[in-house]
């Protein structure tokens, strides 16, 4: 006897129908970025990764959509709500994490600082430039031998005259080596003065053109490879006295930078988790086995059922997030809570989406293989999943288990 199929009685890809409590604003944006998406990067993206290149001309295009530096205020940003450009990430990333990483570092690790923390006239100098995607952005916080221990770091920024001269070597920088302008975190004065816990860290803007600034690529990465990511080597770098982020001091700075991004992650990693699972669904309604489509098999069902409702809670954590930040009653706790959560069950879903696909899944015929690479790297980026574990365990217990 064969089973008679039946046409879905939920929408596969949003059980609850989460989307629908978007507003129409939202829902119109989601729609345009995704039909940006299919036509500009789907039909790119694998031979972009296969051959570790980010196609940098896509950058005004992703400004004209309104897409950079979209949450801030002013200066040609947006001002978008929280959820909007959570939905924008989501999108994004369906396509490749390194394609939302570009957009998370102009805007919430570049633009943002200069947005909270710059004076008028760098503001001025920068963030309409950058929001039309005609200049480049990155962040340079790690360094080689400080990643989870930012406040550690050995770059520092001295003062010579009214000038600043910074020294020091950042690396795994995304942007790096097509950046215009680094935010370059340093502990202000000399070396052997520097404050073991980052108190004297303040933000420079170092323009690419500066004297002593060079960006080397970080080659042979087997994730995001449709990302640039560089080491910066600054030396002697001779800066104005106004390249330095007036507005704050200590490791709030560049902390306060990756609330923004990890907020983005939260949404982008569905994103990812969505693209896999959607395909897994499709082959394994196609590919038969057995005389069947392995979908009607018990185990891929349970499979399939497991995706789906690790991505509908995803959502619903992600859409809490969003509404607490737009109401400014986010905590950095809850960030931690949803880029651990939601970036750990993404990686979890593309690798149960590559065992339905079988052999078929470890090439880059299919989308998986990419997307379950590149979540390795932002499972460690903006915070590991040990770190906001720690950070989690030191909100619920009053004890901080770091050193
Ligand atoms: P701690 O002593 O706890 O705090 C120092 C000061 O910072 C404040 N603070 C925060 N402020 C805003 N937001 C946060 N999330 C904050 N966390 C701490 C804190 O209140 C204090 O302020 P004040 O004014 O009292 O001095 O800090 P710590 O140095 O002990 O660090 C704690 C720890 C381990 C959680 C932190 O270092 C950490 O998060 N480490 C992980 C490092 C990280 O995430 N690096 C990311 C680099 S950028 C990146 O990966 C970009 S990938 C981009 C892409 O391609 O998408
Ligand atoms: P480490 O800190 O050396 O950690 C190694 C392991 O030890 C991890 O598993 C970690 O969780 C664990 N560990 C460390 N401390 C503890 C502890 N106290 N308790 C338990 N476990 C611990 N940085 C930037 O500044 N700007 C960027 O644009 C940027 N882009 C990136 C792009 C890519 C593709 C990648 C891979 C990284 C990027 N980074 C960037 C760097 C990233 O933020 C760091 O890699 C990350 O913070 C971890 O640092 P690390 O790699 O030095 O690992």
């Amino acid at each position: 006897m064969t089973t008679a199929t039946r046409p879905p009685i939920l929408d596969p890809l949003d059980l609850l129908g989460l989307d629908d409590e978007f507003s129409g604003d939202e829902r119109l944006l989601r729609d345009t970025v995704r039909d940006f998406v299919r036509k500009r990067v789907l039909p790119h993206v694998g031979d972009w990764f296969e051959r570790g290149i980010f196609p940098k001309e896509i950058a005004p295009e992703l400004g004209a959509l309104g897409l950079l530096g979209m949450h801030l205020e002013g200066y040609g940003c947006a001002g978008a709500s929280a959820t909007a450009y959570g939905v924008v990430c989501r999108e994004l990333e369906a396509a490749d994490s390194g394609l939302r990483s570009f957009v998370s570092v102009q805007g919430s690790l570049a633009m943002f600082p200069i947005s909270a923390y710059g004076s008028e006239e760098q503001k001025q100098a920068w963030l309409p430039a950058m929001a039309r995607g005609e200049a480049i952005g990155c962040f340079g916080l790690t360094e080689w031998d400080f990643g989870s221990e930012p406040a550690g770091m050995r770059t520092t920024a001295r003062r010579d005259g009214s000038d600043w001269v910074l020294n020091g070597t950042k690396a795994w920088i995304t942007n790096g080596g097509i950046a215009d302008v680094a935010v370059v975190w340093a502990h202000e004065g000399a070396r052997d003065q520097a404050a073991a816990d980052g108190s004297d860290v303040r933000g420079f803007l170092v323009p690419a053109t500066t004297k002593g600034f060079r960006a080397n690529t970080i080659e042979r990465k087997i994730s995001l490879r449709a990302s640039v990511t560089s080491e910066l080597v600054l030396e002697d770098c001779r800066l104005p006295a106004d390249a330095m982020l007036p507005g704050v001091r200590g490791m709030r700075g560049p902390l306060s930078c990756l609330n923004e991004a990890r907020y983005g992650i939260v949404w982008g990693a569905l994103g990812a988790a969505r693209t896999c699972y959607e395909a897994a669904l499709e082959y394994a309604k196609s590919r038969v086995q057995f005389g069947k489509p392995i979908a009607s098999f018990q185990i891929t069902q349970q499979k399939l059922v497991n995706m789906a409702l690790e991505l509908q809670k995803g959502q619903l954590l992600a859409s809490k997030l969003g509404r607490l930040k737009d109401a400014h009653a986010i905590a950095p706790q809850h960030v931690s809570l949803g880029k651990l959560n939601n970036v750990r069950e993404a990686l979890a879903i593309c690798r149960e989406a590559r065992t339905i696909l079988g052999a078929s899944g470890v090439t880059l015929e299919y989308p998986i293989i990419r997307h379950m690479n590149n979540l390795e790297s932002v499972l460690t980026y903006e915070g590991t999943s040990e770190i906001h574990t720690l950070i989690l365990g030191q909100a619920i217990t009053g004890h901080s288990a770091f050193s």
